[in-house]
C-alpha cells in the first residue's frame, strides 16, 4: 500500500482525495500555491508545501516543483485529481522516472489517449462502436477527403487529434466549404495545439453525451461502473449529470459495457477511466477517453455504492480490486449540480469573501466542497465550489431531494450558479430526461 501521498491538486477534489487517503490510512501532502495556503485540504493534510505562485503555470503546472516538494517531502506517490496534469503524459512519465508512483495509468496510455486519433483507433480495433469517419489523420490529398466527406454525407466534423473537451472542431455543412475548413482546423489546431494533425467524422446533429466509469488494476482485471449522462451542459461546460443514463435500452447499454470491459482488460489498463460516447438513435459512438478520475464521479459512487478515489489509491499501491463484476450493481438514481461562483445570468466570474455558507444535507444528500465561511475564492482558477449530489430510488425523487438541497444551500458574499440551478431542476424537458446536448444552451438563447 502507498505510504504518503502527495496531492498537486486544489479545491474539492483535493478535499476528495484527502477523505480517501486518511481512509486507507495513508499520509498526505497539500501541494499548494501561495493563493491556496487557506484552502481547507491544506488544513486538514499531514503536511503542507508550496509550490510556487498564484498563476498555475508556475504552480499546478509546474512539474519540476512538483517532483521537488515529492522529494523534500518523501512523498512516494502522487495524485493529479482532474484537470491540471492529470492528463499530462510527460508529468507521469517523469514521476515514475523519478522513482515515484503516477496515480492513474502509464504515461504511454494517456500519450495514447491523449491522440484523438489513436485513441479511436485502439477502441474500435478492441470493438467499441466509433463515428463513421476517415479513421485516421487526415492527409494532404484533398481529392481523397472530398471523396471521404461525400462517402460520409454532410454535415460532417472536423477536429484536431491533440484536441478534445470541444476545443479545435468545425463543422462542414456542404462539399464547398471541406478544404478551407480542414485548413483552419489545421492552422488552428497547429498553434492551439502544436500539432497540425486533424480528423473527419460524421457530424450528429442531435446526440446525448454519455460516458461510461471504469477502472482496471493494470493486470487485466477491469470493472464496469455504468454510465453517465452529461449533456447538460454550456459551452462545453458541463452543469448537471446523472447516473445512469435515462432511458437507455438495457440489451443497448449491456453490449456498450462488455465492449469497454474487454477493452479495458485486453490493454491492461490500470486506473480510473471514462470512455465518452454520443448516443444518438439508439446507438453508442465513441469519441474520447478519458484517463482521469472526472468531476462528475460521485453519482457513479452513489449509484454503486463504490468508492472510486480510494480505488485509484489502493490500485496505485499494488492492490488487487476490491470488488468483481457480479458484486457491482446501480441502485436508483444520483444527480450532481455543479456549483460555481459565477454570475448566474452573465456566467461571468465571481470570486471574493464567502461571509456565509450554509451546506444542505439529510438522506441522499452528498455536498463535495471546500468551502467554510470567510474562505476567500481565488481569481486564478475554476469556479467550481461545490458539487451538490443526490441520491434516491428513482430520478424522479433524486430530482426533488436535488430541488430542496438547492434551497438549503446558502452562500452569501460571492455571486453563484444556485439561482440558475433552482430553475433547472424544475424545467420540465430536464424533470422528463434524456435532452440532447443542445438543450440547455437553446434554453438559455431562449
Ligand atoms: C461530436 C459532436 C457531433 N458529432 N462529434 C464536443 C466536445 C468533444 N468531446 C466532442 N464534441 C462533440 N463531438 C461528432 N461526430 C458533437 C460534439 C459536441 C458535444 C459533445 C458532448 C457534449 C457537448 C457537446 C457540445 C457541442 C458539441
Amino acid at each position: 500500500m502507498l505510504r504518503k501521498v502527495l496531492i498537486a491538486n486544489r479545491g474539492e477534489i483535493a478535499l476528495r482525495v484527502l477523505r480517501a487517503c486518511k481512509e486507507l490510512g495513508i499520509g498526505t501532502v497539500a501541494a499548494h500555491s501561495t493563493a491556496d495556503t487557506g484552502l481547507m485540504h491544506v488544513r486538514l493534510a499531514d503536511e503542507c508545501v508550496c509550490i510556487g505562485p498564484p498563476s498555475p503555470t508556475d504552480s499546478y503546472l509546474n512539474i519540476p516543483a512538483i517532483i521537488s516538494a515529492m522529494e523534500v517531502c518523501d512523498a512516494d506517490a502522487v495524485h493529479p485529481g482532474y484537470g491540471f496534469l492529470s492528463e499530462n503524459a510527460d508529468f507521469a512519465e517523469q514521476v515514475e522516472n523519478s522513482g515515484f508512483v503516477f496515480i492513474g495509468p502509464d504515461a504511454e496510455t494517456i500519450r495514447l489517449m491523449g491522440d484523438k486519433v489513436s485513441a479511436i483507433r485502439a477502441m474500435k480495433e478492441a470493438g467499441i462502436p466509433t463515428v463513421p469517419g476517415s479513421n485516421g489523420p487526415l492527409d494532404d490529398d484533398q481529392q481523397r477527403s472530398l471523396e471521404l466527406a461525400r462517402q460520409i454525407g454532410y454535415p460532417v466534423l472536423i477536429k484536431a487529434a491533440a484536441g478534445g473537451g470541444g476545443r479545435g472542431m468545425r463543422v462542414v455543412n456542404h462539399e464547398k466549404s471541406l478544404l478551407q475548413s480542414i485548413y483552419v482546423t489545421r492552422t488552428e489546431a497547429k498553434s492551439f495545439f502544436g500539432s497540425d494533425a486533424v480528423y473527419l467524422e460524421k457530424y450528429l446533429e442531435n446526440p446525448r453525451h454519455v460516458e461510461v466509469q471504469v477502472i482496471g488494476d493494470g493486470k487485466g482485471n477491469a470493472l464496469y461502473l455504468g454510465d453517465r449522462d452529461c449533456s447538460l451542459q454550456r459551452r462545453h461546460q458541463k452543469v448537471i449529470e446523472e447516473a445512469p443514463a435515462p432511458g437507455i435500452p438495457e440489451a443497448v447499454r449491456q453490449e456498450v459495457a462488455e465492449a469497454c470491459i474487454n477493452a479495458c482488460q485486453r490493454m491492461r489498463y490500470r486506473g480510473a477511466g471514462t470512455l465518452e460516447f454520443l448516443y444518438q438513435d439508439e446507438r453508442f459512438y465513441f469519441i474520447e477517453m478519458n484517463t482521469r478520475v472526472q468531476v462528475e464521479h460521485p453519482v457513479t459512487e452513489m449509484v454503486t455504492g463504490f468508492d472510486i478515489v480510494r480505488e485509484q489509491l489502493r490500485i496505485a499501491g499494488g492492490a488487487p480490486l476490491s470488488a468483481s463484476q457480479d458484486e457491482i450493481s446501480i441502485t436508483g438514481h444520483s444527480i450532481e449540480c455543479r456549483i460555481n461562483a459565477e454570475d448566474p445570468v452573465s456566467f461571468l466570474p465571481s470570486p471574493g469573501q464567502v461571509t456565509l455558507f450554509h451546506s444542505p444535507g439529510g438522506p441522499g444528500v452528498r455536498v463535495d466542497s471546500h468551502l467554510y465561511g470567510g474562505y476567500m475564492v481565488p481569481p486564478y482558477y475554476d469556479s467550481l465550489i461545490a458539487k451538490l449530489v443526490t441520491h434516491a430510488s428513482d430520478r424522479e425523487q433524486a430530482l426533488i431531494r436535488m430541488k430542496i438541497a438547492l434551497e438549503e444551500l446558502l452562500i452569501e458574499g460571492i455571486k453563484s450558479n444556485a439561482p440558475l440551478m433552482r430553475e433547472l431542476v424544475t424545467d420540465p424537458t430536464i424533470r422528463q430526461g434524456g435532452y440532447n446536448i443542445h438543450y440547455l444552451e437553446g434554453k438559455l438563447n431562449r
